[in-house]
């Protein structure tokens, strides 16, 4: 082995594609690990990101790239949030920079961006599936590369996981998995599974004992029949003494670990030998989540996701204000306090949800659920049934997973079950998969829910004290991701069903949805300075829509303009255009959302003024309807 010593960053610097991986050593590989953590803090702590998992699958992404042949050999990272080691390692170290960025590298495999990525991911749980899907298409062709999905014992708390174990482990498919331990999701993880795998990290007795014990058995000469069914027998009691029952190999996988997931060394040897294997294969590797970085790995929560950061301190750069996603949870807090019967749900995004101070004070009333979004629309549902007053908050993209659970499970029912949506409209830097604008159009679909979108944090409040005390039946709330301000003028307090006339005028109609309402009186300030009297909606009631308000404003200005952060086709404003076409008045009705096609990562000002959102896009999408 070399004992040569390389300068900060020589090494690193001599790396573009895994072939490079490939010819070093393992005292090179370990302080290349070392020089890949730093450069990505130099990095994160400038763009933001998920750093803490980053820093929790450096070796392991080397050695799956030592050991494997990408792009021939195929790997799928779940969720794909812990891919930044892999795009620094195949080719993408130099834009590495421009992470997250608008025209930049995203932050989650794209399989237009780099031929190593093997597949989109940014939902969680769905790569064993895809992995899968890869490997019975390759056996199909008659090729020969491996398969291998990697993915996070968070992750795997998915019903998609399980339902792909289930799947693949019976197949004889040959498949490579590896689970990704850290005992975290994005707080610690939950759930019977994840206890089970603690049991198993902390007691290796069992493996290391049955491994020695293989390799005496390996060590006899060959022996009758009899004395292998004793062997077998042996091994059935010891392995049920040890551990009760051994998940993985009864799903039908051959399961190797747990291993050390910074021990470059052992991981390429326990994969070397899995990669041989015919059938399906799990490889368990334990890592630390921001490993490192001591912030991190005190605070793997906290350093999940990040904003831009001090590398010394730890100290987040710009600390947000007051978010919509605090003041849902305060005020679901203040509710709670005077009535007993409202309980609240999550599926692993406690602190992103704004849901931590309602663990803390009515911890019986909480249930985290794990990623298993499905679960808990359908748990609301038996929740509202038994009689209590479920709210259920979830990301508006994740809350795509449970389409059916909403129409099937609580809208048929008419169960009184509240959707607290959040990260609604365009969330900016996590991008395709991550945006918020399907809601609308999905939930437009959806019988008997009501959809309430507030423009200001304090129509959030009022409109989640209405939906929680006084409507029976379900119904959502959107609202957006970060924080927002109050818009002046006197305030007209909530009635179902009914919308507002933030402005009075007579040339057009803008009627603005949640927060795109003050980009809305923005446009109509400057197309005021130009002539063009404005009359500005906030429409709170998506549906039922307030028809007497859109119509009687249609009548008096001839045109109106739905400006809306989500796709145009399908929602509200779709709803809009044909309420005014179907009465045949001489008015205008014009869209402006988003297309229906993936929405690119970046800065959300940006995006929206990429998309014409802006107060000076709208402007000029509204003049042309003058000419
Ligand atoms: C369907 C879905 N729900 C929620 C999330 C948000 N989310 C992103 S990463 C994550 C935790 C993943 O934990 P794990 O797989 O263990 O990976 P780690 O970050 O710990 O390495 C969650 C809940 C998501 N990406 N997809």
């Amino acid at each position: 082995m070399s004992d040569k010593v390389y300068r900060h960053g020589e090494l690193l610097e001599k790396v573009n594609s895994p072939d490079d991986i490939k010819k070093l050593n393992y005292t090179e590989l370990n302080q290349l690990s070392e020089e890949i953590r730093k450069f990505l803090l130099e990095t994160v702590s400038k763009t933001g990101g998920h750093i803490a998992s980053n820093l929790g699958v450096v070796e392991l992404t080397l050695a799956l790239h030592k050991v494997l042949n990408a792009p021939r050999d195929k790997i799928i990272w779940d969720v794909g949030h812990q891919t930044y080691v892999h795009k620094i390692i195949t080719g993408r170290k130099d834009v590495f920079g421009t992470l997250r960025q608008l025209n930049g590298i995203s932050g989650f495999p794209r399989t237009d961006e780099s031929p190593y990525d093997a597949f989109n991911t940014g939902h969680s749980s769905t790569s064993i599936s895809a992995a899968l899907g890869m490997a019975r298409a390759r056996d199909l062709k008659g090729e020969t590369y491996t398969v291998a999905a990697v993915i996070g014992d968070g992750a795997l708390t998915g019903g998609m996981a399980f339902e792909a174990l289930n799947d693949a482990g019976m197949s004889r498919t040959k498949l490579l998995i590896i689970l990704n331990d850290n005992g975290m999701s994005i707080a610690p993880n939950v759930g019977g599974l994840s206890r089970y795998l603690n049991r198993v990290r902390v007691r290796p007795l069992y493996y290391r004992t049955r491994e020695s014990m293989q390799a005496f058995i390996d060590s006899l000469p060959r022996t009758g029949k009899r004395v292998r069914k004793l062997i077998h027998k042996i091994k059935g009691a010891m392995k049920s003494m040890l551990i009760p029952s051994m998940f993985f190999e009864e799903l039908g996988f051959r399961y190797f670990g747990p291993i050390d997931g910074h021990n470059i060394k052992e991981m390429v040897s326990v994969l070397e030998q899995a990669k041989t294997m015919k059938g399906p294969v799990l490889v368990h590797v334990k890592t630390v989540k921001g490993k490192g970085y001591s912030f991190a790995e005190d605070k793997p929560d906290i350093f999940h996701g990040i904003a831009p950061f001090e590398i010394e301190t730890g100290q987040v750069l710009k600390p947000g204000s007051l978010n919509y996603s605090s003041v849902f949870g305060n005020k679901l807090c203040e509710l709670a306090q005077k009535d007993n019967d409202i309980v609240a749900i999550t599926a692993a995004m406690t602190d992103g949800t704004g849901l931590r101070p309602f663990k803390e004070a009515f911890s019986k009333r909480f249930f985290d659920v794990g990623i298993a979004e499905q679960h808990a629309v359908t748990l609301a549902a038996g929740l509202a049934m038994g009689g209590v007053k479920p709210v259920v908050a979830i990301y508006s993209t994740f809350l795509q997973r449970a389409y059916d659970q909403i129409l099937h499970d609580v809208a048929l029912q008419k169960l009184k079950v509240v959707f607290a949506i959040d990260r609604c409209g365009i969330v900016g830097d996590d991008g395709e998969t991550h945006q918020g604008i399907y809601d609308i159009s999905y939930l437009y679909t959806i019988p008997n829910l009501a959809i309430l979108s507030p423009a200001t944090p304090n129509e959030l409040e009022e409109m989640l004290e209405y939906a929680v005390l006084k409507h029976q039946g379900p119904i959502a709330i959107r609202y957006p991701r970060g924080s927002g301000h109050e818009i002046p003028g006197s305030h007209t307090p909530l009635e179902f069903g009914k919308g507002v006339v933030v402005k009075e005028g007579k040339d057009v109609t803008l009627i603005g949805i949640g927060y795109m309402l003050n980009i809305a009186c923005e446009a109509a300030e400057l197309l005021e300075s130009e002539g063009i009297s404005c009359e500005i909606i906030n429409p709170r009631f998506l549906r039922p829509a307030d028809d007497d308000l859109i119509l009687e404003s249609a009548r008096k200005t001839g045109k109106v303009v739905v400006i809306q952060d989500a796709i145009k086709n399908g929602g509200f404003g779709s709803y809009a255009t044909e309420l005014i076409s179907n009465k045949e008045l001489n008015a205008r009705c014009l869209v402006l959302g988003l297309p229906d096609k993936g929405i690119e990562h970046g800065e959300k000002s940006l995006v929206l003024r990429k998309y014409g959102l802006d107060a000076a896009g709208i402007k000029k999408s509204i003049k042309e309807m003058f000419k």
